[in-house]
């Protein structure tokens, strides 16, 4: 009796192994207009969301089901088989279950179908967990989940002042003062748009934060009080502008015969502010994107974009000492800027590659500017680029850094490589 007892044990015990090792686990998806991926509507578009389920081998078992969102206002909404939508506050133990029964697969099935939704990110979510109690068990629960982003449009019209809320920027904006955009907003601009800055103009009389000239080494800069012309500025909000190379988003003057600093530039300015920039077109500003702080690759993208009719920097990284810039700047190409395409202070760590940094001799007349890059104290790397006519291609203002210079091709610059201290200087 009790070896029959061992042997029932011991063959359980098999068929529980053989179980687990042939285990398919059920997996619930959910899409929102029939993406995985997060998608960006406005309020008056139809949302639509489905789930489906392929249970795997656990057919048949029990389980609780849960459909939920989770909405801008930090609120839970519960979806109650078969049409129901309820909110649970903003306390998770709040919420119910959508259904509970036996797993079996379902096609795509519309929980929801709505449109005007308010300005926002919401994150929908399909469940199952495995003990059919009404409750979520954590550790038996299979889920999937989808962001959706609600914005306003805003189309042919003017900005100026803060945002606080997140907008789709599309056909041509105006900006007539400076843009600050703030947590958790996010600004998100359509291929083909063109914003143009009111040229020498900002109704909102900012200043930003960084002095607008260097007067010791560039006299003959414009001298621009910020107050007196418009940027967009990064406080803790997202910038997302990503055209295409056929269309790419434009950042210009709204002059007709547009100048260098007519308009500031565009400023990252508080840590964990996001900044994306491809396929973009920055020109006539007095500078092309400023990092005034902290930031690195999951902070900010730079690729593939043109800078160029600049007063001072193209791109400036590193501007507070303190602050550790590592970010990757390429693929970019860079002209016609006053002080140099790139520049780099003590604190930027920068990866710059695949550049073309052509044509920066302009410089007022006081003979001291026009750099590819400049090195100002750090440890970056310079490789793959293309530094094309500038005055100097890469310049390096001390001794006490190290920055890893190789493959760049260096074509009809004044100098290839300037060090502007005694000491060996690297070789192109
Ligand atoms: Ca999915
Ligand atoms: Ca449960
Ligand atoms: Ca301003």
């Amino acid at each position: 009796m009790k070896k029959a007892f061992s042997v029932l044990i011991a063959l359980s015990m098999v068929f529980i192994l053989v179980d687990i090792a042939f285990a398919i686990d059920p997996v619930p998806d959910i899409k929102a207009n029939g993406s995985d991926n997060t998608i960006t509507i406005t309020s008056d578009d139809d949302l639509s969301v489905k789930i489906k389920l392929d249970p795997g081998n656990y057919s048949g078992r029990n389980a609780d089901w849960w459909v939920l969102a989770y909405t801008p206002w930090e609120d839970w909404y519960y979806y109650v088989y078969p049409n129901l939508w309820e909110n649970a506050g903003s306390d998770l133990n709040n919420i119910s279950f959508t259904y509970q029964g036996p797993l079996f697969s379902l096609t795509p099935f519309e929980v929801l179908n709505i449109s005007g939704l308010p300005i926002g990110a919401y994150t929908c979510y399909f469940g199952v967990d495995m003990n059919m109690n009404g409750s979520i068990d954590y550790g038996q629960l299979y889920y999937d989940s989808v962001e959706v982003n609600i914005f306003e449009l805003i189309e042919n019209t003017t900005r100026s002042g803060h945002i606080y809320s997140n907008e789709l920027w599309k056909g041509t904006i105006d900006i007539t003062g400076d843009v600050h955009i703030y947590a958790p907003a996010s600004v998100t601009i359509e291929p083909g748009t063109t914003v143009r800055f009111a040229a020498g103009a900002d109704d909102q009389k900012d200043g930003g934060n960084t002095p607008i000239t260097d007067p010791n080494n560039f006299p003959n800069d414009p001298a621009i009080a910020p107050s007196q012309i418009s940027s967009i500025d990064l406080f803790g909000g997202t910038l997302y502008a990503v055209g295409t190379l056929d269309s790419p988003i434009v950042f210009t003057s709204s002059a007709s015969n547009p100048d260098r600093g007519d308009w500031q530039s565009i400023g990252y300015h508080i840590e964990g502010s996001k900044l994306y920039l491809q396929h973009v077109i920055i020109e006539y500003g007095y500078y092309g994107v400023q990092i005034n702080v902290a930031a690195d690759d999951s902070n900010i993208t730079l690729k593939d974009n043109i800078i160029r009719h600049i007063v001072a920097c193209g791109i400036c990284g590193g501007i507070d000492p303190n602050q550790p810039v590592t970010i990757t700047i390429s693929g970019n190409d860079i002209a016609d800027c006053g002080h140099e395409a790139i520049d780099t202070h003590s604190n930027a760590t920068l990866v710059i590659e695949n550049n073309t940094l052509h044509d920066n001799l302009w410089s007022y007349g006081d003979g001291k500017a026009g750099a590819g890059v400049i090195i100002d104290g750090n440890n970056s790397t310079i490789r793959n680029n293309q530094f094309i006519r500038n005055r100097g291609g890469i310049v390096i203002l001390s001794e006490k850094c190290s920055p890893i210079i190789y493959d760049n091709s260096f074509i009809d610059n004044d100098e290839d490589i300037v060090c502007e201290y005694e000491g060996s200087c690297p070789s192109p």
